[in-house]
Formats: C-alpha cells, structure tokens, sequence
C-alpha cells in the first residue's frame, strides 16, 4: 500500500514545501504557506517529522512578541497533529550580513553575530525537543583564492563549533550537532565539501562525540561521489546523526528532486543499505518541488518522496530476501569479506611463514575466478523494476 505512518519516521523541512520557486533567473511562482498548515498537511500525509531553520518560522528581526506568537501557534500545530520536530538548524546564509560566512566570515563582528544567533536557535531546539542540530555551512567558503585563508577558517570553524558544544553541555541539553557538507553552490566553493572531508575535521574537535553528519544524497553526487559508499564510511564511523534525502541526475547544480527522482539506482542501494544496517534516524526530506508546480503539486511531491522510499524498502527487501539472490552473493563472495584477512592469532610472522600466501600461491590461477557482479546486478536491476 505504501501509505506512510509515523513509524516509518519520516520528516520534512518547513523550506521544502514553502520553497516558493524563486531562483537567480525567476521569481516566486508559489506564495508562502503557513507552517501550521504545512504541519497540517505533512500529518494527513503520513508523515512523523518537521524540521525548521529559525527564520522559516519566525521571520529575520522579528520583534520578541512576534517570536512568541509565532513558536506557540507552531507548537499547538504540533500537539494537534502529534508532529514532533527532530531536528533545528540556522540560517546563516541568506541575510546579506552572510554573504562571506558566518562562523568563518572575515569580519570578525559577523562571526559573533552568527554564533548568537545560533545559541538563542539552540535554545528554541531544546524547547520543542530536537535532538539533533544540523549546521550547513552554505556560505562558508570563497570564490577566489587569496579571499579565503583555508587553515584560518578551519580554525574559527572549529572554535565555533567547540563553543556550541560546550554551551549544549553546560545546558544539560539531550542534542548532538550533524555538520551537512555541500562541495559548492551558494559559494564557488565550500568549506567542508563532502562526508569525508566533514568526518575527518570532527575528529579535530574538543567534543568529537557530540558531532555527527547529515549527508544529503545531491550534494556527495554533485562530487561525483557514490552516494551510498559515503553513508556506509558515516555509518562505519557512527557518525550517521541524521540524513537529506532526495534526487541528483549527475554533476550539475543542486536540484533537490523528490526522493527517487534522480538516480534511482543510488536510492535503492541506500535504502537497502539503510535497512540492513538498523538506521533508526530520520528519514529526513530535502528537496524542492519544481517551480512549476501549484500547491498540489507540491503535496504531490512531497508524497512521492514518501511513497519512493517505502517502494523501495520493499524492493530491497525482496531483493535479500530472494534464494536466488543469495545464491549470487556467495558465489560472487561478498560474504568472504566479512572473514578477517588473518586467523585468530596470526600475525605478520604467521603470514610471512604461511608458503600458501606467496611462494606456493599462483596469481594466474587467482586471476581466472570471475567475480560474477554482473549476474548479481541484473538481479538487483530485476527487483528494483518490479519484474521479480
Ligand atoms: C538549504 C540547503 C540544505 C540544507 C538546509 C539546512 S538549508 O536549503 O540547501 O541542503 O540542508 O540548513
Ligand atoms: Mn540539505
Ligand atoms: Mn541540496
Ligand atoms: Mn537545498
């Protein structure tokens, strides 16, 4: 049926419906949607989740009683639906003031700026109960290279981050941050531009444990990256917090698509992936429904992502689940690799007295055994077309 429930944990980003279309050739073809109707409408859809950048729902510079105003309508939608919110983040990229960075600007003020803006978002996060902070650096970076010095930015990168962590902990707050790496776009190019880049600098942190990351599917596929090989490097890593899921057709500017609307070849190895291996995180959503579309379109959209994921949850599921299929992974030995390369006990000395390792071992002989991947991918091509 693939009707969504809250079980199935998916969430929604108040800027992915209310994305009102406009872009840098065109204005807004859609008007602004309330976020108490967006939570209305996520709810009748099935879904468990909504997430929010401070000024989706309180607008930049609004005065203390409007902030007011604003959360408490937003949290008698949620109590209403049951809608819970996992997630907050920070706009730190569309006020002018950004426009170099915010927590790596070269304008020292606007990095003080930017780090309070967070800590009062980091606040309302704990107030509706996320307990996870997503940080997308989009305007930190350059477009010219004496602009930016890179090791300075990191620096002020990581100060930043080691002062939120400490404020969530002297706060006794239950949240963990997830850094989203994007390699470019809003920015030449950005700082921290793929998971790989984004894990190996939490590991230079004060507090690595509180920092995770929320990869987007378009964004590593924007490198020119698998999608999946990054998610099980972050899951490997226990550092998979939350995740962006939607749909990227190649190298080009970031589309944002309806999950399963770009490469769905990628979409099933990731939702197989994120299956077998217990993810119990958000499937977070976000993607823009296409300017051309009118408010059902949007919801049309937004269903799709839903539904796209439950299908091939299934699919994938048929996929393992199938004899045949696992008749090809032992024959293409995927299940060898799990054995460790060595014995219990052994060490370099065994390996280098074992003659069956070298001196006897025959690599031409080796080198006949086929892999047989092809026969096992036109399995998975069979059951993600539905035809097994
Ligand atoms: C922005 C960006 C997304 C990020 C959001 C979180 S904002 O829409 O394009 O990829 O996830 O800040
Ligand atoms: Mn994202
Ligand atoms: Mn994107
Ligand atoms: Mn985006």
């Amino acid at each position: 049926s693939f009707q969504p429930t809250p079980e199935d944990k998916f969430s929604f980003g108040l800027w992915t419906v209310g994305w009102r279309g406009n872009d840098p050739f065109g204005d807004a073809t859609r008007p602004a949607l309330d976020p108490v109707e967006s939570v209305n409408r996520l709810a009748e859809l099935g879904a468990w989740g909504v997430t929010f950048h401070d000024d989706d729902l309180i607008p930049f510079g609004a005065s203390a009683d409007e902030r007011q105003h604003h959360v408490s309508r937003f949290r008698k939608a949620l109590d209403a639906t049951g809608v819970v919110v996992p997630m907050v983040t920070t706009n730190l990229f569309t006020h002018p003031v950004f426009k170099d960075g915010g927590f790596t600007s070269n304008d020292r003020d606007v990095r003080r700026y930017a780090l309070r803006k967070v800590l009062r978002n980091i606040d309302l996060a704990a107030e509706l109960g996320a307990q996870t902070f997503v940080a997308w650096g989009g305007r930190e970076g350059s477009e010219s290279g004496g602009a930016k010095d890179v090791r300075a930015a990191l620096d002020r990168f990581k100060e930043a981050f080691d002062l939120l962590a400490d404020y969530v902990v002297s706060k006794g707050y239950d949240l963990r941050f997830a850094i989203e790496p994007k390699p470019n776009e809003p920015r030449g190019d950005i700082l921290l531009p793929t998971v790989g880049h984004a894990l190996a600098f939490i590991d230079r942190l004060e507090r690595p444990e509180l920092f995770g990351v929320n990869p987007e599917v378009g964004h590593e596929q924007m490198a020119g990256l698998n999608f999946p090989h990054g998610i099980a490097q972050a899951l490997w890593s226990n550092k998979l917090f939350h995740i962006d899921l939607n749909g990227q057709t190649g190298i080009k500017y970031d589309q944002d698509l309806r999950f399963g609307g770009g490469d769905l070849r990628a979409a099933f190895w990731l939702v197989d992936l994120l299956e077998a291996a217990g993810y119990e995180g958000p499937r977070h959503f976000d993607f823009k429904p296409p300017r051309t579309e009118d408010i059902d379109g949007v919801w049309a959209s937004a269903a799709g992502c839903m539904r796209n994921y439950l299908i091939l949850k299934e699919r994938a599921a048929g996929f393992r689940a199938d004899p045949e299929v696992q008749e090809a992974l032992r024959v293409a030995r995927v299940d060898e690799l799990a054995r460790p390369t060595l014995d219990e006990g052994e060490g370099f000395e065994e390996l280098l007295a074992d003659r069956s390792t070298f001196e006897e071992f025959d690599p031409d002989a080796a080198a006949e055994r086929g892999m047989a991947f092809e026969a096992l991918d036109q399995l998975a091509t069979d059951h993600l077309l539905g035809v097994r």
